[in-house]
């Protein structure tokens, strides 16, 4: 139906006037229109249904983000109240409202650590700008105003803002819209199965960390404001750090006295089978940011959870940050994070992610999909997991990127009825944390059928994959 003159509308004229007026994100516009976009009708649990009616289960939950699963009417409900009362009220001119009052406190509350400061965004991007502002703004007040880099890591993923994109590694969007904010450095990565190079996991672990080593005294320890890093690199390809990578990281940063920020847009609100990631790779950040799973995906809302140490230097001694949007803190958007909250800690689905689904997941992938010839290597703990798809996995052999093999895949999950996104030559998911253990089976069982697809359609491009 027409939201607006309640008239039924057909898919067609949809897809036709897609075409004509709507610019997407992350798209090849020219490429979209020519076959149209796919319209998603409505979804429950675990499912979406498209247009024409096919179900599909949502091995991504959405974007990384619907945690609580789709169709929570409560949430609903509680924006309806909310929009009722007080639509709309900022919290800039010495304002509040009790939504975004009650969030910060239960934000401060489920945060590890003295992450007791909250401060509101809509979007992972705007959170990650708002760190980048405010980390800065710290050592201005803190009398260093030269410590102004930010290091984070190639092939990281921090939003697409202009500070988003020039924080981020991610080399395709650098090379577009540029120049870049100034003062962003990058290292390498701990992606263990594509870059070790014949070096064990624990190994390559200190290998990648002294590469922020090497970085901070090339740019000069004291000229460094803060390491950025997301507890598993989600967009990535869920980049999963081998053991021992983020306490040699954090060791480092201590000793040159750097801050250390944890990108939680994914990792946050459950997803790794705690609520933070940090807690699940045991890293003690001074300031997060967070986004996605704060509403499953209800309403745009974000926040950075600031630490003791900044929040008490930029209250004491910061006077005015001018920095802010107009909707940080937005009522509705709070109201129904608090509620997504309370789902999350009465029906207890963080702890079901780390004792039933998460090692279920984890284990059912590795023991079903672990042996398929195009199945390099499996990675993720929790609800989260990525495998890189391999030419020949007794080497390590991955595909040629000109081959687009994840989108060959990602199509065929496409037309089958699962949701599995490709990054590169990595196949990943990331599915709501309600999702049953029947769905899972049911869920791998799509993802075995599309990789086999997946192997005759190289096979009819004349590529062979070792067996
Ligand atoms: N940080 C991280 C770690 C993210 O994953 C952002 C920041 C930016 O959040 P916003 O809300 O501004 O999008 C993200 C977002 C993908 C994909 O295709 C991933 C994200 C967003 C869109 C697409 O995997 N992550």
């Amino acid at each position: 139906m027409n939201a607006i003159n309640k008239e039924p509308v057909r898919s067609d004229d949809i897809r036709a006037l897609d075409a004509e007026h709507h610019l997407h994100p992350f798209t090849d516009t020219q490429a979209l229109n020519n076959k149209g976009a796919r319209i998603i009708e409505r979804a429950e649990g675990v499912y979406l249904w498209d247009s024409e009616g096919n179900r599909i289960i949502d091995g991504m939950a959405g974007l990384w983000c619907v945690n609580i699963g789709y169709g929570r009417k409560e949430l609903a409900d509680v924006a309806k109240e909310q929009m009722n009362q007080l639509p709309y009220y900022n919290t800039f001119f010495q304002t509040t409202t009790n939504p975004a009052t009650q969030l910060a406190k239960e934000l401060a509350a489920v945060t590890p650590g003295d992450l007791n400061h909250i401060f509101f965004a809509n979007s992972g991007s705007e959170a990650i700008d708002t760190i980048i502002r405010m980390v800065r703004r710290y050592w201005e007040v803190e009398g260093k105003p030269w410590r102004k880099v930010m290091i984070s890591r190639n092939n990281a993923y921090h939003g697409s803002t202009i500070g988003g994109t020039s924080l981020g590694g991610m080399s395709a969007m650098h090379k577009q819209g540029g120049p870049m904010v100034p003062g962003m450095e990058h290292i390498r990565q701990p992606y263990w199965y594509g870059e070790a190079d014949g070096q064990s996991p624990e190994e390559f672990a200190q290998t990648c960390a002294q590469a922020l080593e090497e970085k901070i005294l090339q740019v000069g320890p004291d000229n460094v404001a803060a390491f950025v890093g997301e507890p598993i690199q989600g967009a990535g390809g869920v980049i999963t750090p081998p053991p021992g990578y983020w306490a040699a990281i954090q060791k480092i940063c201590r000793k040159y006295d750097i801050l250390l920020v944890a990108d939680e847009v994914i990792c946050g609100f459950g997803r790794t089978g705690n609520w933070f990631g940090s807690q699940t790779f045991d890293i003690k950040p001074d300031l997060i940011s967070m986004a996605k799973g704060l509403s499953s995906g209800y309403q745009p809302i974000s926040a950075v959870a600031v630490g003791d140490r900044v929040a008490n230097a930029l209250i004491a001694k910061g006077g005015e940050f001018f920095h802010g949007f107009t909707y940080s803190g937005h009522p509705v958007a709070a109201a129904v994070a608090l509620e997504n909250l309370r789902i999350l800690r009465e029906e207890r689905v963080i702890e079901q992610v780390r004792d039933e689904t998460g090692p279920y997941l984890q284990q059912q992938l590795r023991e079903r999909l672990g042996g398929h010839p195009l199945v390099g290597h499996i990675e993720g703990v929790g609800l989260i997991a990525g495998m890189a798809l391999a030419q020949d996995k007794s080497t390590h052999k991955l595909f040629d990127s000109n081959l687009d093999v994840g989108t060959i895949c990602r199509n065929h999950c496409f037309a089958n009825g699962l949701i599995m996104r490709a990054c590169g030559n990595r196949m990943v998911l990331s599915p709501p944390l309600v999702i049953s253990k029947a769905e899972i089976d049911e869920l791998i069982d799509k993802a075995l059928t599309c990789l086999d697809l997946t192997v005759k359609s190289l096979a009819d491009m004349g590529i062979k994959v070792a067996q």
